[in-house]
């Protein structure tokens, strides 16, 4: 593996699930594999997970790691190319990127939509420009339409629960939020079910919050939220914005938030959220709190995940 943008990064998305698995049964197995070898992390956009579950991972396969915030101690960046840079910005992403470059053996990169221009999103053009001038391997925290560490976290957190058992119905519902979020999350968590192909995955909104196709391909669609809830073996919440129009928020209705009552007709469907939840507004404090929700478990098993992807990349440096 070179890059961790998506999916398509990953040869065998079981064999990568597996091996994060094997790092939570042995987390020091690897221990030498990234000693003298430094993993920059530079953050455009907060984070608590993604960013202290990375910095384990790297410890935990005898890297240094350095964190920049780069959006508050960093110069401003400029990210279009051939403009006279007589406004905000400083410094070109072009210098700044091969700077870093010369810094660490990998680049780690968090950096959210805008969500004012999708074409300019879903081009990625943020973390695009860093994969083409850093020259080093990039590691997504999370880009502007995709985060795959997230996912990868979420389908081991799948696999740990069902075991061998029979292929589980997996629901990823909408829920209400106050601010507009990105699409990164569902969209991930779409391309990985679909390519792993070791569940079935229904997908449950409000009419106006389609994805797009090309994350969620053959999914079901169920625009009927306690429909596509019959029988669910995992209930994914998690909110996001409009793609068209673009990044609105079309509704906030209450009714879709996640309850004890809304997991009545499914198989004692487990509940999971990649988290920062809104608590009464996105899932009720009796989900959070009670047996069904395994969000701290799914935030736990960040630390294998990453290490299983740094791994993997750590091997061609
Ligand atoms: C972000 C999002 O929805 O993409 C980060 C989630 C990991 N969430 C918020 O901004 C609340
Ligand atoms: N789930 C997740 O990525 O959380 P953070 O934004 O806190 O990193």
């Amino acid at each position: 593996m070179k890059n961790f943008l998506s999916i398509d990064d990953v040869s065998d998305p079981g064999a990568l699930v597996e091996k994060a698995l094997g790092y939570k049964k042995d987390p020091f197995r690897d221990k030498q594999l990234g000693a003298g070898k430094t993993l920059g992390m530079l953050f455009l956009n907060p984070s608590l997970r993604t960013r202290v579950s990375t910095q384990v991972a790297a410890r935990n396969l005898g890297m240094e790691v350095i964190i920049f915030n780069i959006d508050k101690e960093g110069w401003q960046l400029e990210f279009v190319k051939g403009v006279v840079m007589d406004g905000k910005s400083t410094e070109h992403v072009k210098e700044a990127a091969a700077v870093l470059g010369q810094y660490f053996d990998i680049l780690s990169i968090r950096t959210f939509p805008d969500l004012k221009n999708k074409d300019e999103d879903y081009a990625e053009q943020v973390i695009s420009q860093f994969v083409k001038y850093a020259g080093v391997p990039v590691l997504s925290l999370e880009s502007a339409t995709l985060h795959p560490l997230q996912s990868l976290a979420d389908l081991m957190t799948i696999q740990e629960i069902t075991g061998a058992s029979r292929r589980p119905r997996v629901v990823m519902t909408w829920a209400p939020h106050v601010r507009a979020l990105p699409q990164a999350v569902p969209n991930s968590f779409a391309q990985w079910m679909v390519r792993w192909n070791k569940a079935d995955l229904v997908i449950t909104h409000p009419e106006g919050y389609e994805l797009d196709k090309r994350f969620t391909g053959p999914a079901v669609i169920e625009i009927n939220q306690e429909k596509a809830l019959e029988g669910a073996d995992f209930v994914y919440v998690k909110n996001w914005s409009s793609v068209e129009p673009y990044g609105q928020i079309l509704t906030t209705d209450p009714s879709w938030m996640i309850t004890n009552k809304k997991l009545q007709n499914t198989n004692h469907a487990k509940v999971m959220h990649c988290l920062p939840v809104r608590r009464n507004l996105v899932i009720a404090d009796e989900v959070l709190d009670g047996k069904n929700s395994i969000v701290v478990q799914q935030a736990g098993n960040r630390v294998w995940a990453a290490q299983a992807v740094l791994g993997e990349i750590l091997k061609n440096t």
